[in-house]
């Protein structure tokens, strides 16, 4: 089994990639591991930067071998919002510790009548043991809810509608999120691009 250490501290990513992708074994990021800088203004430019950082900290400090790095930088893009909160998805309202009310004050900038479209956008970026680091995509097209709804995934899914359902993500089972989200679709890029080098869901680490 390809073993790869997952460059994230969030909980529903890690949770999600284990689902998504049950084929590959993941080493979480250690708790007491440095934070990885996200500095750039697009998504791919922050999902290389947090995997090379994550490489390079793993190669000094890292407890077993690893055949990869994998770095998730995802975020909900709003078009009422010029795109935002975008790549600062995870810096929205730091104010307010939680989810539910980082999502009131989301919906509460929408001007009455505007434009409810939005899409979840996921970059994976991956660094091989050897060989060329990649990323690849995905996205989900959807409209904000008028009201955060259900329980289920993490983030912003009480208020993501995504195209054909009436129902949120945080409403529809985790299953059906995992069918058409944004980064079930940058998984299936990962897997194929896996593939097509070879083989390289085989290990080249022992075990
Ligand atoms: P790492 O950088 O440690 O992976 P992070 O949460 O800071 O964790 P990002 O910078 O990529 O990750 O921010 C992505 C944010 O976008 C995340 O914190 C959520 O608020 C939101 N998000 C991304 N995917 C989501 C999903 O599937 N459902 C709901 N919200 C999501």
């Amino acid at each position: 089994m390809l073993k790869v250490l997952l460059a994230s501290r969030n909980a529903g990513k890690l949770r999600e990639f284990s689902a998504l992708l049950p084929d590959l074994h993941f080493v979480p990021w250690p708790a007491d591991a440095p934070e990885l800088p996200e500095t750039g203004a697009f998504f791919q430019d922050n999902a290389l930067q947090k995997a090379e950082g994550a490489q390079a900290w793993w190669h000094e400090h890292g407890t077993e071998p690893v055949d990869g790095v994998l770095a998730d930088d995802s975020g909900l893009c709003v078009d009422a919002l010029w795109g935002g909160p975008g790549v600062l998805s995870a810096r929205f309202a730091t104010d307010l510790p939680e989810y539910r009310a980082k999502n009131r004050r989301l919906l509460a900038m929408l001007p009455a009548g505007a434009d409810r479209s939005a899409r979840f956008v996921c970059v994976l970026a991956y660094v091989p043991l050897t060989g060329e680091p990649f990323t690849v995509s995905g996205a989900v097209e959807g409209s904000l809810a008028f009201d955060p709804r259900g329980e289920s995934g993490f983030g912003y899914d009480p208020i993501f509608i995504p195209d054909g359902h009436q129902q949120t993500f945080g409403e529809l089972p985790i299953e059906l999120k995992h069918t058409l989200s944004h980064r079930s679709r940058a998984c299936q890029a990962l897997r194929s691009r896996l593939e097509a080098v070879g083989g390289a869901l085989s290990p080249a680490t022992s075990g």
